[in-house]
């Protein structure tokens, strides 16, 4: 698939320290050091609806990421994926008699402008889940060879042999190896913790003749009426949600990828098995590390297509809201954090705005290298976007009440500190 446009990315002097990062994995602060180049995977959207604030501010959460790296002096290697057929897209397709394909093209259409507007950097590859169908069949087709994958029997309602993948059987490879995947690593939940958010998030505990309750889907066989691909050996079918990102993941980047991020609502099952998928395909890490943002909310309840609870990119793009506003209240919360959107944090972005563009007038030279040194400073801690959003707010103040003419150049480096590093153009 096309991505959408990116826009140049000044350059600074110098360059940021490796950046800090808290790695869910890990479950603590580690220093993220890319072995040559830096890679990227972040999972992308089902587009059955529109960007809402929860997707824009794990895209944007991200796109620091992207961008602190590439003023650390790493060369970035981004892939976003598009589950461009599953459940959900379905759901909708067939509640409101549109056709899936293009619903799903126009709403990643949307999207594409969405990002566009907002200043994310686009991936270098981006790739639909109906794109990857061919690469998928035969990776599940060695997994189910080498009995990491199972078919499930018929059922009165449900075909025979759709095939699951055995998370015992993978987590049996381990033999030793530091580096092996167990279920629990990425998320580290108890077998208690996962069960109800496995049903929650497209998993089905319940689906008789599975060998444990938590084994996800590799291969949904066709079904009437639902869209499928010749799967080879596999039967005629479509693939599930985490062989998906998985597959994809390992064709574009290296082996493992720096980091797989997405929303905190993916770290189980989505993260986890993906991450199971690739060891017991590859026998190495999906990821180095993985990181999460946190979720957006509305009226008490976290933004999600199936609530309706949305505030849209587009519609306030529509209604002439400036996108750097959306983004800069979205900078205003630490990417880890959950928060709720509110009109009123949109109003004070663009007062901030306001005010920062008319200090641009005021300021020196060294008020603007200082700046840029805090900014580095910031997003090399944990990607603290609030830190950096407050040294700027500090240097306008300054900058004002000083009430000097000030330099050329130094408005120039403070336009192009914002830029590269948070995404906003003054
Ligand atoms: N297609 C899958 C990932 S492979 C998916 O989760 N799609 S999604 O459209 O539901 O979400 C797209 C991205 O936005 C994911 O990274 C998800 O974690 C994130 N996201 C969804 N809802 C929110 C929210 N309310 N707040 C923050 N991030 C969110
Ligand atoms: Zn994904």
């Amino acid at each position: 698939m096309i991505a959408w446009k990116s826009s140049a990315l000044p350059s600074l002097p110098g360059t940021s320290d490796d950046v800090q990062l808290y790695d869910t994995s890990a479950q603590a602060r580690v220093t993220v050091r890319p072995a040559g180049e830096a890679s990227l995977y972040v999972c992308g959207i089902t587009p059955y609806d529109a960007t809402h604030m929860g997707h824009a501010s794990t895209y944007v959460s991200f796109d620091l990421l992207n961008r602190q790296w590439r003023d650390a002096g790493y060369t970035v290697r981004y892939v976003q994926n598009v589950t461009d057929v599953d459940d959900p897209l379905l759901e909708r397709a067939n509640a409101t008699g549109a056709d899936w394909r293009e619903l799903a093209r126009e709403q990643t259409q949307l999207f594409r402008e969405d990002m566009e507007a907002l200043n994310v950097l686009a991936p270098d590859n981006y790739v639909g889940a109906v794109e990857a169908v061919e690469w998928i069949v035969p990776v599940v087709e060695d997994l189910m060879d080498r009995g990491l994958a199972y078919r499930v029997p018929g059922t009165g309602t449900e075909p025979d042999g759709d095939l699951y993948f055995d998370v015992d059987a993978a987590s049996r490879l381990a033999d030793g190896d530091p580096d092996a995947w167990w279920l629990g690593q990425v998320s580290h939940l108890s077998r208690e913790q996962m069960l109800p958010v496995f049903a929650e998030r497209g998993g089905d505990p319940e689906r008789p003749g599975k060998r444990n309750a938590l084994d996800p889907l590799l291969w949904r066989l066709a079904r009437t009426g639902e869209p499928s691909w010749d799967g080879g050996r596999l039967g005629t079918g479509r693939p599930g949600w985490h062989i998906e990102c998985s597959v994809i993941a390992q064709r574009f980047l290296p082996r493992p990828f720096t980091v797989q991020g997405g929303g905190s609502d993916l770290v189980f099952p989505h993260h986890e098995m993906s991450a199971g998928h690739a060891f017991a395909c590859a026998g190495t890490p999906l990821a180095s590390h993985y990181a999460h943002a946190g979720m957006v909310g509305l009226d008490g309840a976290k933004m999600s297509k199936s609530l309706g609870n949305l505030v849209l990119v587009s519609k306030l793009r529509a209604e002439g809201v400036e996108p750097a506003a959306i983004r800069l209240v979205l900078l205003s919360h630490h990417y880890r954090t959950d928060w709720f959107w509110t009109s009123d944090q949109l109003h004070q972005a663009e007062e901030r705005l306001v005010a920062w563009r008319k200090a641009l007038q005021y300021t020196n030279d060294d008020d603007a290298a200082t700046l840029l040194q805090q900014i580095r400073a910031a997003l090399a801690n944990d990607l603290n976007a609030p830190a950096a959003v407050a040294a700027v707010d500090a240097w306008a103040g300054t900058a004002v009440r000083s009430g000097t003419t000030g330099s050329q150049a130094g408005a120039e480096l403070v336009c192009a500190s914002l830029s590269a590093l948070l995404g906003l153009q003054l």
